[in-house]
């Protein structure tokens, strides 16, 4: 598999990064590219919870997510969800030492992409996940 830290082949488009606390797709707004597989590690400051909030959020839609996805993965290496098809609106928190935003698409039908802002916030400010 290739490292997805680093430039695909030419003309294959790059995955970008976190800017600004802000992860946008693979020429969001525009549709993003095929065959993409991109990891974005996003760290979360000490006693900190992150709120991970998609503004915008749309990928090819499958029942189980079998096509394109967006993992968001926790510091112990555990799949927290798996999201795929309209997810605007939505919110996720994690605590720990850093989250893992895992996207991938296949080689059929693209989607928008998505927006995400992440915000930390004091322990406690939420009493539980609401995702
Ligand atoms: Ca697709």
């Amino acid at each position: 598999m290739q490292d997805s830290m680093t430039l695909g082949p030419p003309g294959k488009q790059a995955c970008g990064s976190v800017v600004n606390n802000t992860l946008k797709s693979p020429g969001y707004p525009n549709k993003y590219p095929n065959y993409m597989d991109c990891d974005f590690q996003v760290p979360i400051p000490q006693n900190m919870t992150m709120n991970i909030s998609f503004i915008d959020f749309d990928l090819e839609d499958e029942s189980s997510c079998g096509y394109d996805y967006l993992k968001i993965i926790n510091d112990g290496g555990q799949v927290v969800s798996t999201y795929c098809g309209q997810k605007t609106g939505h919110h996720v928190l994690l605590s720990g030492d850093h989250v893992v935003m895992k996207f991938h698409s296949d080689g059929g039908d693209q989607s928008k992409g998505f927006l995400i802002y992440f915000t930390a916030v004091p322990h406690g400010k939420y009493n539980h996940n609401y995702n």
